[in-house]
């Protein structure tokens, strides 16, 4: 099974209403968020999608690496919601959604969502997303949601050392590739009709279902933020995206942004 990606099979048989009615494919690009802000800027419309084969300068959140080999799903959807900046966050969590349901729906995976932006496999990342915006006058111009799943490559092989023990990807758990078109045109799908979920019904939804992923839920974390390591159990994500901690002393700490790892399991 080819690990390339073809273009004519992206699109075939598509059933999304907004997502991907416009695509553009490249073998290889920096990053396909930057190239789909500036796809945005020329006035690509909303569900516009940048997908690319090889990212040489993938990005993750606070401008960290994202290793994007060939046989990877790397891309970017441009979205253009009524939403407030701080609101944007919402969509991640949506992403997030759709590639959990999508991989469980596919493949025989136990998959979890993990706050605020990752999907793992087995405790191991198998998709980031990065959500970015542009605003004007205080409002959301257009949001950028990129997507990377882990796919056709042997993480084993592809990873350095100090990630093999938290990434993987869905060829290693799975021993085979997968059709990659098919994965993202299922995807593609599933996020189509959660964006319209949300767009009609809010957040709540989403974020229930998100929820339904999130066994960090009820267990001991840590959390790293930019100034500081807070402990404690993580008790829910609120409506606004934020991780609600209890706290040794009991009291209750909402954290907005960091990264979250676990520490003991509760059953
Ligand atoms: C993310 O950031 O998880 C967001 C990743 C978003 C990637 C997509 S691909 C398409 C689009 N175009 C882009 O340029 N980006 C988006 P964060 O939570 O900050 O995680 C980044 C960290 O994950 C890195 O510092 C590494 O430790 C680790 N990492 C790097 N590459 C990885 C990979 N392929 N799989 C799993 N972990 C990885």
């Amino acid at each position: 099974m080819p690990a390339k990606i073809s273009v004519e099979k992206l699109q075939e048989g598509l059933k999304t209403k907004l997502l991907g009615r416009y695509l553009f494919f490249s073998h290889e690009v920096g990053s396909t968020n930057d190239w789909a802000k500036e796809l945005a800027e020329l006035g690509a419309p909303e569900g516009t999608v940048a997908i690319a084969e090889t990212q040489t300068a993938g990005r993750g959140r606070l401008g960290r690496k994202w290793i994007s080999p060939k046989g990877g799903l790397w891309f970017s959807i441009i979205l253009k919601p009524k939403l407030k900046p701080l609101e944007t966050v919402k969509l991640a969590f949506l992403a997030g959604l759709a590639v959990a349901e999508t991989l469980r729906d596919l493949y025989p995976l136990k998959v979890e969502t993990k706050w605020p932006n990752d999907v793992l496999v087995d405790g191991r990342k198998v998709c980031g997303i990065l959500s970015e915006m542009k605003t004007v006058s205080e409002k959301v111009a257009y949001a950028i949601v990129g997507v990377g799943v882990n796919a056709n490559f042997d993480a084993d092989k592809m990873f350095p050392a100090e990630l093999r023990e938290t990434a993987t990807s869905l060829e290693t758990l799975l021993g085979r590739k997968v059709v990659l078109e098919e994965l993202f045109r299922i995807l593609l799908e599933k996020m189509d009709s959660l964006y319209e979920l949300f767009l009609k019904d809010g957040f709540n939804q989403i974020l229930e279902k998100w929820k339904g992923f999130a066994s960090f839920l009820s267990c001991e974390v840590e959390v790293l933020t930019e100034s500081e390591k807070i402990e404690g159990l993580a008790v829910d994500v609120d409506s606004k995206g934020a991780l609600v901690l209890k706290l040794k002393d009991g009291s209750l700490k909402r954290v907005f942004v960091g990264d979250l790892s676990l520490k003991i399991k509760h059953k």
